[in-house]
């Protein structure tokens, strides 16, 4: 099965990013928009994994998730992977506390649960928001949404999500667990 872990930013957030994006959206030839209900920030894709591993990385993950405590975020800036002027991957950026320590423990957690690490690039944060087949010039998109800022919201759970492919990719979560509380409240 086909599984990676997830933050799942708040309704009321993803509402700002769904409004900013809109006049946008089917404007641009080439750029396929996945729903809404799909939006997430990958934290490790972890690719095919073999069912008899589910319970080890379950429980390896829920171990990571729980030793890092809820982050503060902010939605900040939009972009495209491999970059605006080539763009394959057009994506909401974030700040606020780094995502870096809590991606790297779930990642380590699947890797020694022995799920085949398929994602070794370095983290970069970020909601995927279309997708282009071949490179496409996005510049003009991320230069019209630069005035875009996100309110604060906080990261609170990580998901197991598990991706079924076709020529409609579904997402199941799998499993959720809670970050630690915060220690600055
Ligand atoms: P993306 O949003 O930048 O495309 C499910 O496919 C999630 O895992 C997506 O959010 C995707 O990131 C991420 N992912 C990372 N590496 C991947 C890979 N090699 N193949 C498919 N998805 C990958």
């Amino acid at each position: 099965m086909r599984l990676f872990a997830a933050v799942v930013p708040p309704a009321e957030v993803l509402d700002e990013l769904e409004r900013a994006i809109a006049p946008h959206v089917g404007q641009v030839p080439g750029l396929r928009w996945p729903d809404r209900d799909t939006w997430h920030i990958t934290l490790g894709f972890f690719g095919e994994v073999p069912e008899g591993v589910l319970p080890d990385l379950e429980a390896r993950l829920a171990r990571a998730v729980r030793r890092h405590e809820v982050l503060d975020l902010v939605f900040a800036g939009f972009g495209a992977f491999s970059s605006a002027r080539r763009g394959r991957v057009f994506w909401a950026g974030l700040s606020g506390d780094s995502m870096t320590r809590l991606a790297d423990s779930v990642r380590a957690g699947a890797r020694r649960a022995g799920a085949a690490q398929t994602d070794g690039k370095r983290f970069h944060p970020h909601l995927t928001l279309a997708r282009a087949r071949t490179e496409t010039d996005l510049r003009p998109l991320v230069e019209s949404l630069s005035g875009f800022a996100g309110s604060p919201w906080r990261a609170e759970a990580v998901r197991l999500v598990r991706s079924h492919q076709g020529p409609h990719v579904r997402y199941e979560s799998l499993a959720e667990w809670a970050l630690a509380p915060s220690r600055r409240d």
